[in-house]
């Protein structure tokens, strides 16, 4: 090819890509300034006794990490530096270390078992806690890997949430399945398998309507998503996502808990982690769930969906390294 002698027209002021970790820490940095200020103020010049060990307690319950985290890091600090002069250095370190220690089990990458033709992802979850976003994200990655993907719009309510849909269907190349506004979603879903089938899709990524997780009625279509899906493939859907919203704070705890039981979640994508300060719940959903994470959203990009990692994420909450 002839090389160019006019520059190339002025492309809008990028600003050079940072690095994931950069990133990750940046999306963090909320979380983790509240923590670091908190933990410095206790430990500023004093000996680990009780009184510091019980303040480091409730903040590490008021950052959301939950009561079991909170005991481990307390419990290893007073292990071996117990009377002793202690830096707020030392102590994060000791939570990054501990953090890590719940997160690692739960960090696994998103095995799709592809002998299923088409492997089934159905994605759950509240409402506006990132499911469409989070489809077309990975809709992206997916197919930049080879894979062929069908999307379904079983959010069937709203005409927004369809188009919306087809948007990243078109971004990300994926044919999208929809039917008429208002129409049974589960049927929808049931055709989708079937179109999937027929065109030899690799992966169909099911979305649905949000629903709040003590609507007993809504949850209970989900149940008949799930139901119907299973006549076409027994072991259908294989995946089922649920994103969780990082800045939703306590209640994420009893929204996986219901969605796992209803819908059997099977792995969850933690989004909204850039510029929340309450990225905490992830670990307190770690230690309580222990179901995978598979993804963390870091913004509403088509590249800010991350495989989670479990010593990355412990550093950046605990201001570390
Ligand atoms: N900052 C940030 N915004 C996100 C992220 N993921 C999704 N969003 C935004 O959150 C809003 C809701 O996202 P959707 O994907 O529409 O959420 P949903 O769960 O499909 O919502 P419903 O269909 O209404 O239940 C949108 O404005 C997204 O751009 C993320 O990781 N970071
Ligand atoms: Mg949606």
């Amino acid at each position: 090819m002839e090389k160019k002698a006019e520059p190339e027209p002025a492309a809008p002021a990028a600003e050079p890509r940072k690095s994931w970790f950069q990133r990750l820490r940046d999306g963090l940095s909320r979380s983790s300034r509240e923590l670091t200020g908190s933990i410095a103020g206790i430990f500023t010049k004093r000996k680990l006794d009780e009184e510091t060990l019980e303040e480091l307690e409730d903040v590490l319950i008021r950052a959301d990490l939950g009561m079991e985290t909170a005991l481990r890091v307390t419990d290893t600090l007073a292990s071996s530096r117990y009377g002793k002069d202690v830096s707020d250095a030392e102590v994060r370190a000791i939570m990054a270390q501990e953090v890590e220690k719940v997160l690692g089990p739960v960090a696994r990458p998103l095995e799709l078992d592809l002998s299923h033709k088409p492997h089934v992802i159905l994605v759950v979850g509240v409402n506006g806690t990132g499911k469409t976003t989070t489809i077309g994200k990975l809709a992206a990655k997916l197919s930049q890997g080879g894979l062929s993907v069908m999307l379904a719009a079983g959010d069937t309510f709203r005409a927004a949430a369809i188009e919306q849909l087809k948007i990243w269907g078109e971004r990300t190349g994926s044919p999208v399945v929809s039917s008429k506004l208002g129409a049974d979603a589960a049927g929808l879903a049931w055709d989708a398998f079937e179109k999937a089938r027929e065109a030899g899709s690799d992966v169909l990524i099911i979305d649905t309507a949000g629903r709040l997780q003590n609507k007993a009625e809504l949850m209970a279509e989900l149940e008949k998503i799930v139901r119907v899906l299973g006549k076409h493939d027994p072991e259908a859907p294989h995946t089922v996502l649920q994103t969780v919203d990082a800045t939703t704070g306590q209640n994420a705890l009893n929204q996986v808990e219901i969605f796992r039981n209803v819908a059997g979640v099977n792995g969850l994508v933690m989004t909204k982690l850039d510029g929340t300060a309450r990225g905490g719940i992830l670990v307190a959903i770690a230690a309580k769930h222990k179901l995978p994470v598979y993804f963390i959203g870091v913004g509403e990009q088509v590249d800010d969906l991350e495989p989670f990692s479990a010593g990355d994420f412990a550093k950046a909450i605990a201001g570390v390294g």
